[in-house]
């Protein structure tokens, strides 16, 4: 480290992301599942579970230390991030079966609502010595008939050069690289941003323990997140990411698609610059 910032801890962002989570839900209430629906889902992971005992031949020791790691998840506020990491994107590919238009991706433990509406062309918040790579982020938001979507809204957060979310990193302001922007009246947006960095999974709490404990890498590839709206339409919770970018082959949390793959040109002055199009389909 070449400064004196305080870094991120894992228990810091975990239990910043339980308290965000948290938020979210009071909004949308609690989901009405049926007995006959929970009893199915649960007999099922559990039988999964016993399986895995089963054939594994899981050991008491080995229970001990589950129970124990299940506990430091809870008291870390790691749940969001173990579970965004290792199981959303299964969630995520069941519920895109069922879906047209631009290709989803997981939502992730650091999305914050309520950001500040920005009119395209937009310059996302950034501190004044924002380090990176200067990035022109710009397309059209259309519906699955090709009309422009006049108005759709770009939500977009991301991490900064050094790989950190403001939300969940004590040294970075509230709300910067994060804003809500607004698309022009032919569905256009243009937003001026830097190039995040990959993404490394706290490696001093109870989910970058379990990685490292496995021998598993805690990285995800940079990656700019995006929930795109527009009125009477599905919204698309997705991700992109640069073409040739370290750990697009082997995300930690197994969220990359082709079709999500940026590709920018530099166009001077060491800035580079890509559009990228979202097809909307009906709500
Ligand atoms: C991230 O930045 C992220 O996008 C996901 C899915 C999980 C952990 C950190
Ligand atoms: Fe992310």
């Amino acid at each position: 480290m070449t400064t004196t910032q305080p870094s991120p801890t894992a228990a810091g962002s975990g239990s910043s992301a339980t308290e965000a989570f948290r938020a979210t839900r009071a909004d949308s209430g609690a989901p009405q599942v049926s007995t006959e629906r929970i009893a199915a889902v649960v007999s099922s992971l559990l039988a999964g579970i016993h399986d895995t005992i089963r054939t594994q031949a899981v050991t008491y020791d080995e229970f001990q230390a589950a129970k124990g790691f299940l506990i430091e998840v809870g008291e870390g506020g790691e749940w969001p991030l173990l579970l965004d990491v290792l199981v959303e994107h299964v969630v995520e590919d069941v519920a895109s079966r069922s879906r047209t238009g631009t290709k989803g991706s997981i939502l992730g433990p650091y999305y914050l609502p309520g950001q500040p509406r920005l009119d395209s062309p937009a310059t996302l918040p950034q501190r004044p010595d924002e380090k990176g790579t200067a990035l022109v982020f710009s397309g059209q938001v259309r519906d699955t008939e090709g009309n422009p979507l006049p108005g759709a809204e770009i939500d977009i957060w991301q991490a900064d050069e050094q790989g950190y979310y403001s939300g969940f990193a004590p040294h970075i302001p509230e709300g910067n690289l994060r804003a809500v922007v607004v698309a022009d009246d032919q569905g256009r947006f243009e937003i001026h941003t830097i190039e995040p960095a990959p993404y490394q999974i706290p490696t001093d709490g109870p989910t970058g323990k379990l990685l490292g404990a496995a021998g598993w890498h805690p990285w995800r590839p940079a990656h700019l997140h995006l929930l795109v709206r527009a009125p009477g339409k599905r919204t698309v919770t997705t991700q992109l990411y640069f073409r040739g970018g370290e750990w697009l082959d082997s995300d930690v949390a197994s969220a990359t698609k082709p079709e999500l793959i940026l590709d920018p040109v530099e166009v001077g002055d060491g800035t580079h610059a890509v559009e990228y199009d979202f097809t909307l389909e009906p709500a």
